[in-house]
């Protein structure tokens, strides 16, 4: 993916006879008035907020939305200009566009059908969504889809390329600052429409897994003044897309990925810098404020549409807890818990173990039923595993993480329901804006934050820069990987399934990327360094490692 959202550079004057300029001027003028005439009610139709003229020539560019369902259909049925309003709805493909202003929990249904059909299987082995997943006897073989709803630089860079670093445009509050309201609008639903769709479903049940985990923010329910983010148009997506799974037999984890305030300070929060939930000035607002948003999500997803689909439900991705105080966001748990339990949820109530270490979650929440432990587990961001070799990094998903695992299953030594909801094949942290927007790598020694305590400045791989630590080959396509490579990638996240199935299991970090194919679960499958089924592998922790160094394979890329 290119150029997105009319944002590029424009197109060069060139010189031409001039009555073919004076009929172009006519023709053009009579175009321009059109499009300015669409482009105004579009702008004004598509943001309440007013939209200058630079934003509205933007709309008039955007490429014709899928919605061959209101042929022949009315505008006269809709509240004209309203977010109901399927004819400001970029797609409206499986959308059921029939108005109603029904709200459950205050939160539209319209672009639901009234009727579902639980009857199926994604794949024979696991159990069609109208019967029980026996969590905990049967692993999860789950998936994310990063990057959708919840806007990620390393995921989608395109976005953020063609700023400047002095725009500072580095996450989704930037970026909806630069774009402005009317043309963030456009561009992030051309994105929601784009990035996933039924055939990513189909895809993702053809792969072998059973569950997804998607990824969504509380821009999605509501915003709040000052807020730059496009409100309540992933919504309708997320609904969708939850019919999709529903469609393909795939159980779905809610994951509430950024709450009021940012939770952990990082741009996959929405907001990088400082975390404004249940700390500093607003840090109680902004804990009431997530409460309340789900109180409303609870109460949407307790109809009963949703209770053999809807199996999961994520309090928040990545709480901060280790720059937090530890009994806030315990009490602050323990009140999610309570609202979303009295809406009638009865699905797993899905909590992140915050940083503090699995063991630190022995003996907390106890009084509560039904509850996951969820940890996320990479190699890459922290120098002390990145300089593992291939073989010990491959031994330390085997022994280490293992060993976490069943530590943690057991209520003697940790919290008891565990799972990975996070992890990848990755072996450095080389992608192209994962750490940052702008900010280099450890691997290379160029993550330059500003900052020199976190900043890292010289090389860190395993050969310590002899030979020289380099990411070309990391970030080459995989067609021009080494077979030792494309062996190891494969065995390595092969252990890893291994390794989290001795809890409740996994989701991978992530369904699909623009350009890292280490990070994306479709490209790896495509280049055959993940298995095409989930549930079908060669490698297991019992194997012994196989010797990549006498296979010729680089330490240092
Ligand atoms: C809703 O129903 C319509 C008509 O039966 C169908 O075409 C569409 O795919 C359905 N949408 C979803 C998301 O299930
Ligand atoms: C579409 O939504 C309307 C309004 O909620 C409902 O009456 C109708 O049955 C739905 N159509 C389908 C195909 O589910
Ligand atoms: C907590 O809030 C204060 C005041 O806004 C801020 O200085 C500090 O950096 C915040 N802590 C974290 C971990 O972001
Ligand atoms: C716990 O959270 C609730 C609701 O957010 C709040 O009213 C209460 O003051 C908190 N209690 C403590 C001890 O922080
Ligand atoms: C640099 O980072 C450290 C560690 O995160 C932090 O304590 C310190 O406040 C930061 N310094 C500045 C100037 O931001
Ligand atoms: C500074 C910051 O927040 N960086 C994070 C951006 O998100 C990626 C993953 O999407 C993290 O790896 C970075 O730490």
């Amino acid at each position: 993916m290119k150029q997105r959202g009319g944002a590029g550079p424009s197109e060069p004057p060139y010189n031409e006879p001039w009555w073919k300029r004076r009929k172009k001027w006519i023709i053009g003028g009579v175009i321009f008035i059109i499009v300015l005439i669409v482009a105004i009610v579009v702008g004004v139709v598509v943001s309440q907020n007013k939209s200058s003229p630079v934003e509205s020539q933007a709309a008039a560019d955007t490429p014709k939305p899928k919605n061959s369902n209101l042929n022949g259909v009315s505008e006269d049925n809709y509240p004209k200009g309203t977010y109901y309003d399927p004819f400001t709805w970029f797609d409206t493909a499986d959308f059921n566009i029939t108005y109603t202003d029904q709200l459950v929990g205050g939160l539209p249904i319209m672009g639901l059908n009234s009727s579902w059909n639980d009857d199926v299987q994604c794949n024979p082995t696991v159990p069609a969504l109208k019967d029980t997943f026996e969590y905990g006897k049967m692993p999860i073989r789950g998936i994310n889809i990063g990057g959708w709803l919840s806007i990620e630089p390393f995921i989608t860079p395109s976005f953020f390329q063609h700023y400047d670093s002095h725009d500072n445009v580095i996450d989704e509050w930037t970026l909806t600052t630069a774009l402005g309201s009317s043309r963030a609008a456009q561009t992030l639903e051309q994105h929601y429409s784009a990035f996933v769709d039924f055939q990513t479903f189909v895809d993702i049940r053809n792969a072998g897994f059973d569950h997804v985990r998607i990824p969504f923010s509380y821009w999605a329910v509501t915003t709040y003044e000052g807020d730059p983010y496009v409100p309540k148009i992933s919504w309708r997506y997320l609904l969708r897309a939850i019919e999709w799974a529903r469609q393909n037999g795939l159980r779905v984890n809610l994951d509430l990925h950024g709450i009021p305030g940012s939770q952990n300070g990082w741009n996959h929060s929405g907001r990088q810098g400082v975390v404004g939930w249940l700390n500093g000035t607003d840090g109680t607002l902004n804990a009431q404020r997530s409460i309340d948003i789900h109180d409303q999500l609870s109460t949407f997803f307790a109809q009963p549409r949703y209770k053999n689909l809807i199996t999961m439900y994520g309090l928040v991705n990545e709480p901060r807890m280790v720059e937090l105080n530890t009994a806030d966001v315990l009490n602050w748990t323990t009140t999610a818990i309570k609202t979303i339990r009295g809406n009638g949820i009865d699905a797993v109530i899905v909590f992140g173990d915050g940083f503090m270490g699995l063991d630190n979650w022995q003996g907390k929440l106890t009084n509560e039923q039904n509850l996951l432990l969820d940890v996320h587990q990479y190699v890459i961001f922290n120098v002390d595993q990145l300089t593992l070799s291939h073989s010990d990094k491959l031994n330390f998903a085997c022994k280490g993480w293992t060993a976490q695992m069943k530590r943690s299953m057991d209520t003697s030594t940790g919290f008891g329901p565990t799972m990975c909801g996070e992890w990848s094949q990755a072996d450095t942290d080389c992608a192209l804006y994962l750490n940052d927007v702008g900010i280099g790598s450890r691997w290379q020694g160029t993550l330059n934050t500003g900052n020199a305590s976190t900043s890292v400045l010289s090389p860190v791989c395993p050969t310590n820069n002899n030979p020289q630590c380099e990411c070309n080959d990391a970030n080459a396509d995989p067609s021009d990987y080494s077979d030792a490579y494309k062996k190891w990638l494969l065995d390595f996240a092969e252990a890893q399934m291994d390794s989290f199935e001795q809890g409740w299991g996994w989701f991978y970090w992530t369904w699909d990327t623009e350009q890292s194919p280490q990070w994306s679960y479709k490209k790896g499958m495509a280049a055959g360094i993940l298995p095409q089924k989930a549930y079908q592998r060669t490698f297991h922790c019992t194997q012994s490692v196989p010797d990549f160094a006498g296979m010729g394979l680089a330490e240092n890329y």
